[in-house]
């Protein structure tokens, strides 16, 4: 394959949140996978990603937590490219686009959009949020969705039923700053119209053809980028905001543009461009080397980003004039976990970081299942079980297994050496025609992006190693003397294949290739030696290896479902309304604060305090049903809410005159109810 020059870019995570396995499966491991296979074909290559800083979504993580954006970015930059140092992710830069080279970069490249008259400037009116004082991005608006009635869809999306919405489309809007119902206000905008790239727009994406010049193989693009990108046009694409009324992103650097910020599909993409910057300034390159010329660009990204990165993104690119457009844009499908969908809010997910934490020596296990069951074309689920039914019966007792065998063997019989190769049977020939393969179908599979099956295939070659060692049986043979010669043909085949396994394996076991390098004292980086059946010669030394990859217990599977289940935040549905009442019978009830001053349990009731209450009225007891969530000690002195005027009741032999309101979750945790404001007690709740 002749040498080539690519540029791989990793879509920027958000910097509000930690990474989860679907993360990884969708986007981060595969593109790894890629980029290492490129670099030992020795491919010129760029390995692009970064964290994504602006945006609603970090806003609105600074309003939930009370603090800054900033704050938020820092912390989840530095997490994510944590955990992608953990899982040893190789990147050549994980930049951010807070940086100021990335303003500087965004500013310039929106310029030059400008100038050149590729937006228009359109007037129109938008959410505002008169308490906050400020326009409302799609994210900052909630309301009833007008397809499926979902009560909290968003201005732009519906998480329910999936439509794409407009702010103005909500029904009964409510702005999720003040929580009040926003105004409409004229704002003038920077838009990218979109349909004026509709032509070669489709020529590009059905044909691969630029302009009518061949760019990139059409074939190889997934069919749902394909297809998602043809929905879009088909549809007919429209004028879209390329700048926002918010404080935090890149400013808009032109006249008019005061209190304006980039739109962050704009801004993100160029985020790619500028991390190439500061890569190219730390490394002596010139980063116009990797976005310009006869380079291909590829970005590894989930199915949520299809169209900013094989639509928007492109149109911008080619406004901007002599930059390469994406040669290929691989999306993922969606990794769902245990039955369920990912997600952040309702914490069902496994933090990359933790599992890192939890377990930082099966790294490569977890890439090993991560790539079996990569979304590629479809969705696909992580469940702990199959994790452990495929690291122990593919890893552990195919790979882990062949190889243990072939150089424990090797140190009996021959004291670590490789034995000579003799006469070959005609099962050894296949063998060694099989290893002679295999390397070149895992190319092939690559460089198509199918990279689940690029590793099965690199695992065939283990399997090809365990089935010759298991059908040969050479612990039997080495009994008779005279079969010295035939154990000693095939324990150097077995070899052979061992030193192949270091190899193939690079791009996607790369700390269980370093290991067989280790074992057989043998490396080499280039994919071109792959297939060679020679590598290691008659009198290599190789050396005593250890166990690849320890059994996964049931413990674990069950420590781990456990724990999913522990930390999951259930979305809570509250009982519905209760029927009307009346104002009349609400004022009927007789509710004040009041002060616990002595409490004791009920005896021979294990639910129930008897209180001495001071209700501003007289001090009376009241009999109430909290002892198991409460002490009868730490009650003495609480404020509470009581409903006085209750007909008084004899419970357990006790005079009981009223109630203690309580608030109760939906754990059934108990909660008194007391004034924010130093109230005394007998003071009325209206
Ligand atoms: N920050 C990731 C997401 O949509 C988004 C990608 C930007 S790539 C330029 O989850
Ligand atoms: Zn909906």
């Amino acid at each position: 394959m002749a040498k080539e020059k690519y540029t791989v870019c990793s879509a920027l995570p958000y910097a509000n949140g930690p990474l989860h396995l679907g993360h990884v499966a969708g986007v981060y491991l595969p593109s790894d996978i890629f980029v290492r296979f490129l670099r030992m074909n020795d491919h010129d290559v760029a390995f692009i990603c970064g964290s994504d800083e602006h945006g609603a979504a970090i806003t609105l993580r600074a309003k939930k937590e009370g603090t800054t954006p900033k704050e938020i970015v820092d912390k989840y930059n530095k997490v994510i490219g944590d955990a992608f140092k953990d899982f040893d992710i190789s990147f050549d830069i994980f930049h951010r686009t807070s940086a100021e080279i990335h303003h500087e970069t965004a500013q310039d490249f929106f310029k030059v959009l400008d100038e050149k008259d590729h937006f228009t400037k359109e007037t129109s009116e938008q959410y505002y949020d008169e308490e906050y004082d400020q326009f409302l991005a799609d994210r900052y608006i909630t309301g009833e969705c007008p397809n499926c009635k979902h009560p909290s869809a968003y201005g732009d999306q519906c998480e329910n039923c999936g439509s794409a919405l407009s702010p103005t489309e909500l029904i009964n809007p409510k702005s999720t700053l003040s929580g009040k119902t926003p105004i409409m206000r004229k704002t003038s905008h920077w838009y990218l119209p979109m349909e004026r790239h509709e032509d070669w727009l489709t020529e590009w994406i059905k044909e691969g053809k630029l302009d009518g010049v061949p760019h990139h193989d059409a074939s190889k693009w997934r069919n749902q980028v394909t297809g998602q990108c043809m929905s879009w046009i088909d549809n007919g694409l429209r004028p879209r905001a390329m700048t926002r009324d918010l404080d935090w992103g890149v400013k808009v650097p032109v006249d008019g543009g005061d209190g304006k910020v980039l739109y962050v599909w704009l801004d993100a993409p160029i985020g790619y461009i500028s991390a190439t910057k500061q890569w190219a300034l730390d490394n002596n390159k010139n980063w116009e080397d990797y976005w310009t010329g006869d380079r291909k660009l590829v970005h590894f990204i989930g199915k949520d980003n299809i169209v900013f990165h094989a639509i928007i993104f492109p149109i911008l690119l080619k406004a901007h004039e002599g930059l390469i457009l994406p040669d290929n844009v691989p999306a993922y499908e969606f990794l769902n976990l245990e039955g369920d969908k990912f997600s952040t809010s309702r914490n069902w997910a496994v933090w990359l970081h933790e599992y890192i934490e939890s377990y930082p020596d099966k790294i490569d296990e977890l890439k090993y299942v991560l790539t079996s069951i990569a979304p590629e074309t479809k969705d696909s689920e992580f469940t702990w079980k199959e994790y452990q039914t495929r690291v122990n019966s593919e890893l552990a007792n195919i790979l882990g297994n062949f190889v243990n065998r072939a150089l424990v063997l090797t140190q009996k019989y021959y004291n670590g050496s490789v034995p000579a190769l003799g006469e070959l049977t005609e099962a050894d020939k296949v063998v060694l025609a099989t290893i002679k393969l295999i390397p070149a179908k895992i190319s092939k599979f690559v460089y198509d992006y199918k990279l689940r099956e690029a590793q099965a295939e690199a695992m065939k070659l283990a399997r090809l190693g365990n089935e010759y060692l298991a059908e040969t049986e050479p612990w039997k043979m080495v009994k008779d003397p005279a079969n010295a010669e035939r154990v000693a043909t095939i324990m150097n085949i077995a070899l052979q294949i061992t030193a192949n396994l270091s190899i193939v394996l690079q791009p996607f076991l790369p700390a269980t290739a370093t290991k067989l390098s280790e074992f057989m004292n043998f490396s080499t980086s280039s994919w071109d030696d792959a297939g060679l059946t020679d590598l290691v010669p008659a009198g290599h030394i190789t050396s005593k290896p250890s166990i690849l990859f320890p059994k996964i217990e049931d413990e674990m599977v069950a420590n781990e479902a456990e724990k999913l289940e522990a930390t999951k935040v259930t979305e809570t549905v509250f009982d519905p309304q209760k029927d009307e009442t009346s104002f009349d019978d609400f004022t009927k009830m007789d509710i004040r604060l009041g002060t616990i001053l002595e409490a004791e349990k009920v005896k021979k009731a294990d639910k129930l305090l008897k209180l001495l209450v001071d209700t501003g009225l007289d001090k009376r007891t009241i009999v109430s049903g909290i002892a198991k969530h409460y002490s009868a000690e730490e009650v003495i002195g609480k404020q509470v809410t009581v409903l006085m005027n209750l007909p008084p009741r004899t419970i357990r032999g006790v005079d009981s005159q009223g109630m203690i309101l309580m608030a109760e979750n939906e754990k059934g945790e108990l909660s008194f109810v007391s004034s924010e404001k130093d109230f005394d007690a007998g003071f009325g709740i209206h």
